[in-house]
This record gives structure tokens, sequence and C-alpha cells, in this order.
């Protein structure tokens, strides 16, 4: 076999997606988040399903995160996200400030 085609199956045997990006998974109901809190990973791209059981419209953002999406009630939007260096990250609904706030912490891992 041709070097190049043995070393193209070497790389196709890799792990190239070791892992999917990790899901995580909130709910808004009364403007407010559950979890408010949670942490990922630094250093690694992850995903926030966020689902309202609100009345009215939200709009999930982060200046952090660097995301903005509407979400109308009953309805599952998703965002990509990170990788984030080690620290703790804000979101909140925009349409509901001062009430419905949250924080990701990204996390090192350990050597
Ligand atoms: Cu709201």
């Amino acid at each position: 076999m041709p070097n190049l085609a043995r070393l193209t199956l070497a790389l196709l045997a890799l792990p190239t997606a070791a892992h999917a990006d990790q899901l995580v998974t909130l709910v808004i109901q009364n403007h407010t988040f559950t979890p408010s809190s949670f942490s990922v990973p630094a250093g690694e791209r992850f995903r926030i399903q966020l689902t309202s059981h609100d009345e009215s419209v939200d709009e999930f953002e982060s200046y952090d995160l660097k995301f903005e999406k509407i979400i109308v009630p009953g309805n599952t939007v998703t965002v990509f996200a990170g990788p984030l260096h080690p620290g703790t990250y804000s979101f909140f609904d925009d349409y509901h400030p001062d009430q419905a706030k949250g924080t990701v912490t990204a996390v090192a891992a350990k050597e």
C-alpha cells in the first residue's frame, strides 16, 4: 500500500471527534433559569439547549458567550458557546434581565 494511503487510513482511525460538544439542558420558567448556574470544561465547545415554559417571549442572551436568541413559549433553542478560558461567564433573558440571570463556570481540566 502506498505510504500516503497508509497515512490517510491511520488519520481516519484517530478519534478526531472523540466526543461531541457537551450538551447542557436548561429550562426557563417564570423568567427564571433552571439550573441558573452550571459548569463546563474549559477549552471545549459546548451547546446550551434552552426550553421555555414562560408565557411570553424571552431572549436568551450573553455578551460573554456571544449569543442572542429569541425563544417563544413552549419552544426549545440551542446555542453554541466556548471554548472558554477558566472563569465565570454570565447569561440572561434580555426581556427580563433583572430577573432571569445565570452563570457558566468554565473549569480547567486537571493535569
Ligand atoms: Cu423572560
